[in-house]
């Protein structure tokens, strides 16, 4: 994807307009959008170049640098998103029949990964909890599994065995039904870029941006905790919560600065990436430090 001149007017006119409409679009949403805790002033969204130029995606490379280009290889259409598990109704979905059926919101996270850089990004989407319920949940669903696609054909990432794929992620079913939680289909309001997760990727701003699984196909309601592709291949630095914690140190880095791309100086990380009075309830009464 080439980032030309004339796509740079929509995104500062974008962003001009998401300002004008200003805190009560956030409170609307209940995303928080635009009243980050912990941020006197909204936070100025990264632009497409940085968001779309600097990527994780192990299934393309481990250089964040080279995966826009190797992601264009990857054919997202047709798609189809199979929910299956405890449910009352499994159904596999087409990609058109979500986006007409599901209503798209835009709501500005922060993503911070946990190898230190965050970005802030103006997802479009719709909260997965509107999806889930649709399959109505049964009293066994506690948690939810999430599956990546595998295609070795077009993903060449995948065929070393940097992780266990396909690419699995796993939420509590409460953080699953977080009004946070979102499946984003866009950013800057159009369709995802290859490298960024498109069709359809997971955004969970309070935790780190493993958790945000892209190229989703498969989700799952079980009972048991699941085991994502980071905790197999290593259990001691990745836990299932990956909530954003400064005080919790990552065996190998500190986790309590990070650099925002396209900034100079290291800000101070925020407990729960900055959205803890949204969601540090959910963690009442629970070891941090142990359930890290
Ligand atoms: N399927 C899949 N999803 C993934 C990853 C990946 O390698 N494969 N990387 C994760 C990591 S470590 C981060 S930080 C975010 C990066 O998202 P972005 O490239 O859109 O900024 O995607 C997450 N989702
Ligand atoms: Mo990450």
């Amino acid at each position: 994807m080439d980032v030309r001149s004339s796509e740079i007017t929509p995104e500062r006119v974008w962003w001009a307009r998401r300002r004008l409409m200003g805190a009560a679009v956030g409170s609307i949403a209940g995303g928080g959008a635009f009243s980050l805790a912990g941020a006197a002033e909204p936070e100025r969204a990264n632009s497409l170049e940085q968001i779309s130029r600097y990527n994780n995606y192990y299934e393309f490379s481990v250089n964040k640098e080279v995966i826009w280009k190797l992601a264009e290889e990857f054919n997202p259409s047709p798609w189809s998103l199979t929910i299956e598990g405890e449910v009352e109704k499994p159904r596999t979905w087409a990609l058109e029949d979500l986006l007409k059926r599901f209503p798209q919101e835009d709501r500005l996270y922060r993503l911070r990964c946990v190898e230190g850089w965050s970005m802030v990004i103006p997802w479009r989407g719709f909260p997965l909890a509107a999806l889930l319920a649709a399959c109505i949940p049964n009293s066994r669903a506690k948690f939810v599994e999430f599956v990546s696609v595998l295609r070795p054909q077009e993903m060449i990432g995948q065929r070393l065995a940097t992780l266990p794929w396909p690419y699995t992620e796993g939420l509590r079913i409460d953080e699953a039904m977080h009004p946070l939680t979102l499946l984003a289909t866009g950013l800057y309001g159009r369709p995802l870029p290859n490298q960024n997760g498109a069709p359809l990727r997971l955004a969970v701003p309070w935790k780190y941006g493993f958790k945000s699984i892209k190229a989703i196909t498969r989700i799952r309601l079980v009972e048991t905790p699941p085991a994502s592709s980071w905790m197999r291949a290593a259990s001691s630095e990745y836990g299932f919560y990956a909530n954003v914690n400064p005080e919790v140190a990552h065996p190998r880095w500190s986790q309590k600065r990070e650099l925002r791309i396209g900034e100079t100086a290291k800000r101070a990380t925020l407990m729960f990436n900055g959205y803890a009075d949204q969601v540090a309830s959910l963690y009442a009464g629970m070891d941090l430090n142990r359930h890290f």
